[in-house]
């Protein structure tokens, strides 16, 4: 049992493709992976908008709003919920230098007309939540942007999407770099300063994905406090990441244990999930990973999470503060590693 509801994207079943190599798995259709989703209690799908609606840039509106109510049949299908859409503004041509912060006023335009796609998409699906990672938004050659000029530019497109919807959310997922060097959104503290400068910052919160957090060389966990300070923690991509390399996406608590327990130490703590938020599941199957047992990665994930919940169960309040009142810190770290290893 978990307190949580999870969630994940259809690209978490992905194909093995690398810079290295090509695919070694066989893309798994969507419905099959909503009914795998569903198998191993995964409660709702994250989407990007042409995961929802693949060649959305040849559709009309209405078109593209009809395609998404038959996506939205076959969640229904399967009793499964919409999490968020993400436009996926880092595949296009036109965005191949960004959208949001694009230098050509075209492709600008193009990124906005895909982020209003986004909500429309949306809410066919019956969500209100928009992610935002902001993938291409920053640079490669650090002189090809002014930089206070674009963030502005990307605090602008923000505003343009609240108004266009004024129920919506918007999650900024941060990342420091990949597939840019530079980003100019990195972190949960660049979120939190974006959301307070837009229109309306009580719809703007962020998205903290663990990978991530590690790739920006802070720790997730106080990362998700930090929005959780806030009340921004609009929902989380847990995953792992051994050090600062290209972004891994490994399962969940594969490479640091006690990381991991603090990351669902810090949610439980501070009732994550009440106002119905998600646990994201961003993990990647490796790429030496069979067709058949490739979904693995999630299913693991989510048992470690609930393996955790019931550690933060046990977790002994009382000898903490005891520790904390002798200032007996080795005492709490040893504790924390017994309960981990089951000594
Ligand atoms: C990549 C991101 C990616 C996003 C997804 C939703 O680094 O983690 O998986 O979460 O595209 O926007
Ligand atoms: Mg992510």
């Amino acid at each position: 049992m978990s307190q949580f509801k999870f969630s994940a994207g259809p690209w978490n079943l992905n194909e093995g493709v690398e810079t290295f190599g090509p695919a070694v798995r066989n893309t798994v259709p969507f419905e099959e992976a909503v009914k795998k989703f569903k198998e191993i209690g995964i409660s709702a799908v994250q989407f990007h908008d042409d995961d929802a609606v693949p060649n959305m840039n040849n559709m009309t509106i209405e078109e593209i709003k009809a395609e998404a109510r038959n996506v939205k049949k076959i969640l229904d299908k399967y009793g499964m919920e919409a999490e968020f859409v993400a436009p996926r503004l880092w595949m296009d041509p036109h965005t191949t230098d960004g959208g949001f912060t694009s230098n050509s006023k075209e492709d600008y335009e193009f990124a906005m007309w895909r982020a209003f796609r986004s909500i429309d998409i949306a809410k066919e699906l019956g969500t209100n939540r928009i992610v935002l990672w902001l993938a291409r938004e920053g640079t490669l050659c650090a002189e090809s942007k002014n930089p206070v000029e674009k963030i502005n530019q990307l605090i602008d497109s923000i505003n343009k999407m609240l108004e266009y919807d004024k129920d919506i959310h918007i999650l900024i997922e941060s990342k420091p770099n990949e597939p840019i060097d530079r980003s100019y959104c990195g972190t949960i503290g660049h979120v939190m300063a974006v959301s307070a400068a837009s229109i309306d910052p009580s719809r703007v919160e962020a998205l903290l994905e663990s990978a991530h957090a590690i790739l920006a060389g802070l720790d997730p966990a106080n990362e998700m406090a930090f929005a959780l300070a806030f009340n921004k923690l609009g929902s989380v991509h847990l995953n792992d990441q051994n050090g600062i390399r290209y972004d891994q996406d490994k399962a969940f608590g594969s490479e640091s244990l006690r990381n991991a327990f603090n990351q669902v130490k810090v949610l439980v703590e501070n009732g994550y999930g009440k106002n119905g938020e998600y646990v994201g599941i961003d993990v990647k199957a490796m790429r030496t990973q069979k067709q058949d047992v490739g979904y693995k990665h999630l299913e693991n994930s989510i048992k470690v999470v609930k393996l955790l919940e019931e550690k933060v169960a046990k977790f002994d309040y009382e000898f903490q503060k005891k520790c904390v009142a002798e200032r007996d810190y080795e005492a709490l770290e040893m504790y924390v590693m017994e309960l981990l290893l089951n000594a």
